[in-house]
């Protein structure tokens, strides 16, 4: 087993905290391109170089670690959420940084790290590795706006140190990403370790209910055309649609509304909101997408509301690969008997997107309580380490 040092590895975790801590407890305010993330992944690329990788910005300011020649690739990303927690990204991150400095000084197998750009979705989705991947052409990342209208090609300008270039695929031979679980499974069962079979798909899109604005006291309720009830009366209706069709495990989220002009005594003319649905499976996903078409259609129709799109942005669910899922279950049955289990991630990671170009494979630790896209978000620290000797293991017997 690779001799991974515990001590060094929480010391740095809480390191890369400190860049954007904010709110209660363990909290972080760090989202792709913000002052705070571009100074952690310049920590980050110090800690590379200390490590003996060579540092490598890619032009979406992905930081790599790279060891010589043929490698394993280890990582997440070390941006979060506009409120998150220290662990999302970081934790797979400083994980893989410990594993190649522990096998720099084993003499034991190469291993490259990254932190991947924007996995949490202020321009796209997984904007980083989809961009690298194929997945999302360059030319469309650069048009994508965050919610203040700032582009992802103005954004990423600011990243310093940026190579021209992509890093070669092929210079991998796989990609294990460590990351908190982030829902209640593990915690609730008293587990420590989750090896994820397979990663959700997502789609994402923005919807406008253009109506009319106009005076809230002296409008008749009969004939307002009131932004804000279009999309009230989409969510209820949808609601009740997607009852035939969804599962338990189908989730789906309007979590960002912009309303015009957003003052009380004004009945609103617009409404812009971010509608987002996540299933294992591509049809039900497809099949979702047009009830949310045929819903806003016809709560448009009836309201004499204008209806637009912004671009439709989605990943596929994936399987994880079975070599490299074998080695992570194998580790942690040596690691954890019996406290350890297969499951899927209804999360969605930067693998899913590497998977694409060479075998991946995911481990989960325990969220306590299950919170995490929060400040509450925490795991315990042995549980922390646990995950980090599974993960040594897979890779020292993959190596
Ligand atoms: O939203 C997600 O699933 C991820 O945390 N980016
Ligand atoms: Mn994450
Ligand atoms: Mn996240």
């Amino acid at each position: 087993m690779l001799p991974v040092n515990p001590e060094r590895f929480l010391a740095d975790l809480h390191a890369l905290r400190a860049f954007g801590a904010a709110g209660v407890g363990k909290g972080v305010m760090r989202p792709a391109f913000s002052d705070a993330d571009i100074a952690a992944r310049g920590w980050l690329a110090d800690r590379m170089t200390e490590a003996g990788l060579s540092v490598h910005v890619d032009p979406v300011g992905s930081v790599f670690g790279l060891a010589d020649g043929q490698s394993l690739l280890l990582g997440s990303h070390s941006d979060s959420q506009p409120e998150g927690g220290w662990l999302d990204g970081a934790l797979g991150v400083i994980a893989a940084l410990e594993v190649a400095r522990a096998a720099v000084e084993a003499g034991g197998p190469p291993v490259s790290v990254v932190s991947f750009q924007d996995e949490e979705g202020r321009f796209g989705v997984t904007t980083g590795s989809a961009v690298w991947s194929g997945h999302l052409p360059l030319e469309t990342a650069d048009g994508l706006r965050d919610r203040d209208g700032e582009s992802f090609g103005a954004a990423r300008a600011r990243m310093p140190g940026r190579s021209g270039q992509f890093v070669d695929p092929a210079r991998f031979s796989g990609f294990f990403e460590m990351h908190i679980e982030q829902g209640p499974v593990l915690d609730r069962e008293k587990e420590a370790i989750g090896v994820v079979d397979a990663i959700v798909g997502i789609r994402d899109m923005k919807v406008t209910f253009e109506g009319e604005q106009n005076h809230a006291g002296t409008t008749p309720m009969q004939g307002r055309r009131d932004a804000f009830q279009a999309l009230s009366k989409f969510n209820t209706v949808l609601a009740e649609r997607f009852a035939n069709v969804v599962t338990p495990r189908t989730v789906w989220t309007i979590g960002h509304v912009t309303l015009h002009p957003n003052a009380s005594s004004i009945v609103p003319g617009r409404v812009t909101f971010s509608m987002q649905w996540r299933d294992g499976d591509t049809d039900r996903l497809d099949r979702m997408e047009r009830i949310i078409r045929e819903t806003a259609q016809e709560v448009a129709a009836s309201g004499g509301f204008e209806l637009s799109y912004g671009p439709l942005l989605g990943l596929e669910p994936v399987m994880m690969d079975d070599r490299l899922r074998g080695a992570l279950e194998a580790s942690a049955a040596a690691e954890v008997p019996e406290r350890w289990r297969v499951m899927p991630s209804g999360a969605l990671h930067d693998a899913t997107n590497v998977s694409k170009m060479m075998p991946v494979a995911m481990l989960f630790v325990p969220s306590i309580g299950g919170i995490s896209h929060a400040f509450g978000e925490d795991t315990e620290e042995a549980d922390l380490v646990t995950g980090l000797r599974v993960l040594a293991g897979a890779v020292d017997a993959l190596g």
